[in-house]
């Protein structure tokens, strides 16, 4: 299944923002990637890529899938490096050890990295291995991994290697409130992919889709459609925050892995709470903030583990532009079917 793709060029006001503040040395421009088949009809808009993602596409498409692959797909910001460890745990019957002694993206790569930015310079930039040989090439790095791999990714499902779905992978999405995740995505954005506008506009390039990975709607649908499949588990970020045991029940059962008892499960709540993984240098991505402030990608004393809350938003997001979010979840999800009382509805409307 191939692709079409639209060069980004200026003249709407999201796309001005965008080619002005979020364009570095490191990031040339952007695609409009539209899949062909149903996914691509969603929105109509195509997800918005850097325009690196070209040069990785094919390779990522035709990719050979191991069926003991473990896979992690979210939109960013969704919690992803929190279900990472978890996963990881998981599959490496809490392994804290080798958890804490090798960094996260070495043991459990974000394949797409490559799509997003381009160090041709690494080493001289400060970039040094074995990080990076990720960062150089993310996807060579990623398909040389010894089994099993355990792979994050914030493509869409449309854009996942074909394979995964005759060799039946397994795949974990997780997902989080929207306004949650615009917050954070901007922080993030400012404090390590080179964006420097307000937050003003941030949040209107969120809302007409045009930052990297979006539409978001179109995105999360793309994975929860496939939320019965039998190699596809469809987690969410609340849910881990509101009960995290039964989250890790869940997770276990579906990897294959027996139950922990209840000592088990207690240290690997400790080891997955906000708190600890803020100070797990494994996982606290300080050394990525450290090397993007080098490049003068970053500012700032932020973190990458920045609150960890549920709603937090509401410290940020003024009730008339929470007004806007509400308009836009209303527009993308008309005509879905998607029952008002469901319980997908009440979480996307921040009432779970
Ligand atoms: S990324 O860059 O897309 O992979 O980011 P991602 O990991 O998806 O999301 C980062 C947000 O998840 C929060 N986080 C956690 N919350 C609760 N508990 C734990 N253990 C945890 N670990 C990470 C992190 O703080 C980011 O959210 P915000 O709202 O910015 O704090």
């Amino acid at each position: 299944m191939g692709t079409r793709t639209e060069q980004v060029v200026a003249g709407t006001k999201a796309n001005d923002i965008l080619l002005r503040d979020f364009t570095s040395q490191f990031r040339s421009g952007y695609k409009r990637v539209f899949p062909s088949g149903d996914g691509g009809k969603r929105s109509g808009k195509g997800y918005l890529l850097p325009d690196y993602f070209s040069d990785y596409e094919k390779q990522i498409r035709e990719m050979e899938i191991r069926p003991d692959d473990i896979w992690v797909a979210s939109y960013p910001k969704t919690g992803t490096t929190w279900t990472q460890e978890m996963v990881w745990c998981i599959g490496n019957d809490l392994d804290f050890e080798r958890a804490k002694s090798i960094v996260l993206p070495l043991r459990f790569p974000f394949i797409d990295l490559s799509c997003l930015f381009n160090f041709p310079d690494g080493p001289k930039a400060g970039l040094d291995s074995p990080l990076f040989e990720f960062l150089k090439d993310s996807v060579k790095y990623t398909v040389d991994k010894e089994s099993p791999r355990y792979i994050k990714t914030h493509l869409p499902w449309e854009l996942l290697p074909e394979q995964i779905k005759t060799k039946k992978a397994k795949v974990i999405y997780v997902a989080r409130n929207p306004k949650d995740t615009c917050v954070s995505y901007y922080h993030h954005s400012r404090l390590i992919e080179g964006y420097r506008g307000s937050f003003e506009d941030f949040i209107e390039l969120f809302l007409q889709d045009t930052v990297t990975y979006s539409p978001f709607w179109d995105h999360l649908l793309s994975y929860w459609e496939h939320r019965d499949d039998s190699n596809v588990l469809f987690l969410k970020y609340e849910e881990m925050k509101k009960d995290l045991p039964s989250v890790i029940r869940k997770v276990s059962t579906f990897m294959g892995k027996k139950q922990l008892n209840d000592e088990d499960m207690k240290t690997l709540c400790h080891h997955l709470s906000f708190e600890s993984m803020k100070s797990n240098g494994s996982v606290n991505y300080e050394f990525a903030v450290d090397k993007t402030q080098n490049l003068g990608l970053s500012e700032g004393d932020q973190h990458f583990m920045r609150k960890g809350k549920v709603n937090s938003w509401k410290e940020e997001i003024s009730p008339e532009v929470a007004e806007r979010f509400d308009a836009w979840i209303e527009n993308n999800l008309n005509g879905l079917n998607l029952h008002a009382e469901s319980s997908f509805m009440k979480w996307v409307a921040g009432k779970i």
